[in-house]
């Protein structure tokens, strides 16, 4: 297999983001990690829902489906169920995410199809000109909440540990080796793999900034035993540093396992399909 580059992974498409955008860090991770991981471009399959996090696929030289808001997962577990050689790897927005789309990322954990999931979290909605996320500080004062923000916000990689996600991590969007690296990793690990990645927006986010996050952020220790998920949601829990790195990485068997084990004691049952005979079955129910 010929060594590939992160250009071949690129399409001709500029992307639209703003300047400094944190989601050019993630592209440029992403297509290194592709090279690194050395998956054929007409092999991988990129999903996502809406926002401007969600246009990723359009920068990219593979199969890409945008769908509708929060629906990446949906039609990645699809994808997966049908071409089960294609690398499938969703992205999307915390709003995506952990908003509309926050009941898909619970059952893709439950289900473990052997897809990559890629957050970029700047805390707002950016492509609709700033209003608070699940993510958001609750001191985030924005159009929508000029007072007052009515709600409390959400951990993802918490969330992630108590669903059983069988991948979790973390990376800040300017650390781009540790981020090429755990995206790298989550593409070859089989099961369900979420990154969760600190992505600024520089237009909409003036308290989540790439100088309030380095500040912020602390790997995880070296020794972190990453099959432990209680030791893992004591890390996520802490918000003071924020953690960055690899906090549980447990694999169990995927759907595709599972669907094809129900096949086989389906087919043990029948015998040849061929030989079955659709009236007989019918005769069941008169
Ligand atoms: C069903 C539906 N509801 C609402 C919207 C409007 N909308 C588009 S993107 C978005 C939020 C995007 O936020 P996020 O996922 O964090 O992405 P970002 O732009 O911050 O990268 C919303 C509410 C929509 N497109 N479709
Ligand atoms: S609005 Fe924010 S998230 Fe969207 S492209 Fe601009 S900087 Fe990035
Ligand atoms: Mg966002």
């Amino acid at each position: 297999m010929a060594t590939k580059t992160p250009d071949q992974y690129r399409s001709p498409v500029n992307p639209t983001w703003c300047k400094d955008c944190g989601d050019y860090k993630v592209l440029d991770a992403l297509t290194s990690a592709l090279a690194e991981v050395g998956v054929e471009s007409h092999d991988i399959v990129t999903t996502a829902g809406v926002g401007c996090a969600s246009r990723l696929p359009f920068y990219l030289n593979t199969y890409g489906f945008h769908t509708v808001h929060g629906r990446a997962l949906p039609a990645a577990i699809g994808i997966k169920v049908a071409n089960r050689e294609r690398t499938v790897i969703s992205v999307g927005g915390d709003g995506d995410a952990f908003s509309i789309g926050g009941n898909h990322f619970i059952h893709t954990s439950r289900k473990n199809p052997d897809i990559t999931y890629v957050v970029m979290d700047n805390e707002i909605y950016g492509l609709t000109k700033g209003q608070n996320s699940p993510t958001s500080h609750e001191d985030l004062l924005t159009k929508i909440n000029p007072y007052q923000v009515v709600e409390d916000r959400i951990n993802p990689v918490l969330m992630a540990l108590s669903f059983n996600t069988s991948f979790i991590a973390r990376a800040f969007c300017d650390e781009t080796e540790q981020l090429k690296n755990i995206i790298a990793r989550a593409i070859r690990h089989k099961g369900f793999s979420f990154v969760h990645v600190l992505s600024p927006c520089t237009q909409y986010n003036e308290k989540v900034t790439y100088d309030s996050l380095k500040k912020r952020i602390v790997a995880l220790p070296e020794n972190h035993d990453r099959q432990d998920r209680l030791l893992g949601m004591k890390y996520a829990f802490t918000q003071e540093p924020l953690y960055t790195g690899i906090f549980y990485e447990r694999e169990r068997p995927t759907l595709l396992d599972k669907l094809d084990h129900i096949k086989e004691m389906s087919m043990a049952e029948i015998g040849n399909p061929k030989n079955y005979n659709l009236q007989d079955i019918m005769k069941q129910f008169e």
